[in-house]
């Protein structure tokens, strides 16, 4: 365990971490995440619990619920769900039953598993429709429209895992409006740039917002579920409904230490260095489209709006990410393969690969060394990609550990890999934490 713990400390310090969804909290986060509020069971909310002994749970989960309320301007936040797909969960079981119709961003075209998609509980404990994005990667709002006005669901989601345009709250909110429907916002991704003003709020559209506290946020692993002025105004017994889902619906006991690792990342995130590092985030986005594209790189949609770029490999051939994301990974590069809209292969060997700058902007790069990486990332794409080609027959597990043999030996990887182990030395992280 203690070599495990010390070489991934090793390998966080020394790589690009470019995986859209991960970041560095701060030491502060990491610092309430290993206390011992992990001891205690409270089961219940603040003032309202099932056991003995949470009058200190009770301050440290009211300061949390209080930042969140402040801080994305909700009425009410309830900060107790696990993480983002049982936060998901919450929603439909506040305001769904088994069998009612939703409607989600399709899973290939960037959309998240808990949003409909067939073998996740959304898909198989309801009836799920699809909507998609269009040619040009934006969400294709006319299909949205009809697909509502036909199937009436009760709830509609907006958001995605993997979604590089600004997300149309406005227009999705007049959809659910007209057909008196529950418009849920999933902001995990970009719940900081909206604090950081650098996307469109949510709150005055949707009646549910949810959020993990772990990507773009740079808190601990865990969830939010706000309820807005609007979801209150349309049921006044939303933020009953969904206390009631999370506890006693879904789960048991809060995870307290995460509880106060929340509140601690919250605060931060008020503080105005914050704006300036969700600001910084995008500008970085946008450097490292350019830096691709001038790379002759395909995007899906030409570009980004917030922190995300999804590579689009198909001019190589279809399901090319397994050996990208592969190849990077021995260059201490990190990203991660990924579906694109109308994918030609499959989802476990998708034709794209995803990446994003939210945790090298909290290392502390900027727009000048997004050109660095993007040369790093097209050098091995034009080494690998035109090279290897999955078999369509069974053989495909033993091409690829003839593929991994053969790159472990690869000079470009090589020489990449060294670049970018003495480039990260520039930029330390953890100063002060040894295991
Ligand atoms: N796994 C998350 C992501 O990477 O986007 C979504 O759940």
């Amino acid at each position: 365990m203690h070599a495990a713990l010390k070489n991934e400390l090793q390998r966080q310090r020394q790589g690009i971490e470019l995986i859209p969804s991960e970041n560095f909290v701060s030491a502060a986060v990491v610092e309430a995440l290993g206390t011992t509020l992990t001891n205690k069971y409270s089961e219940g909310y603040p003032k309202k619990r099932h056991y003995g002994g949470n009058h200190f749970i009770d301050e440290i989960e009211l300061l949390a619920i209080e930042r969140a309320k402040k801080l994305f301007v909700v009425p009410h936040a309830n900060v107790q769900p696990y993480s983002g797909s049982p936060a998901n969960m919450a929603v439909y079981f506040a305001v769904c039953n088994h069998g009612d119709t939703v409607l989600g961003l399709n899973l290939p075209d960037g959309g998240h598993l808990t949003h409909g998609w067939k073998v996740n509980f959304s898909g198989v404990f309801f009836k799920s429709i699809p909507y998609h994005v269009k040619a040009d990667g934006y969400i294709n709002i006319e299909e949205v429209r009809k697909l509502a006005l036909e199937y009436k669901p009760k709830l509609i989601w907006c958001g995605a895992s993997a979604y590089m345009r600004e997300f149309p709250f406005e227009e999705l909110s007049k959809i659910a409006d007209e057909i008196g429907a529950y418009l849920a916002a999933d902001i995990a991704h970009i719940a900081g740039l909206v604090i950081g003003n650098v996307h469109k709020s949510p709150v005055p559209f949707a009646h549910i917002v949810t959020t993990t506290t772990h990507k773009t946020l740079r808190g601990p692993r865990g969830a939010m579920i706000m309820v807005t002025q609007k979801g209150l105004d349309k049921d006044p017994q939303l933020a009953e409904k969904v206390d009631r889902a999370v506890f006693p619906g879904l789960q048991g006991g809060p995870h307290d230490h995460q509880t106060a690792a929340i509140a601690v990342a919250l605060a931060e995130a008020m503080k105005p260095e914050f704006t300036d590092y969700a600001q910084q985030i995008v500008k970085n986005a946008k450097a490292l489209a350019e830096a691709l594209m001038k790379n002759d790189i395909k995007l899906i949609s030409n570009g980004t709006d917030n922190h995300m770029l999804l590579i689009d490999l198909t001019p190589y051939g279809k399901g090319k990410g397994v050996f990208i994301q592969e190849a990077l990974d021995l260059a201490h590069i990190t990203l991660n393969k990924n579906t694109i809209p109308a994918d030609p292969s499959s989802p476990f060997y998708p034709s794209g690969v995803r990446l994003g700058t939210p945790a090298i902007t909290s290392r502390g790069l900027k727009e000048k060394e997004m050109q660095i990486i993007a040369d790093w990332l097209a050098k091995i794409i034009n080494e690998i990609a035109p090279r290897y080609s999955l078999p369509e027959d069974k053989t495909k597990l033993q091409y690829l550990d003839n593929f991994r043999k053969e790159i472990a030996e690869n000079q470009i990887i090589k020489q990449v890999a060294e670049e970018v182990l003495s480039f990260m030395k520039n930029y330390p992280l953890y100063d002060g934490i040894e295991y």
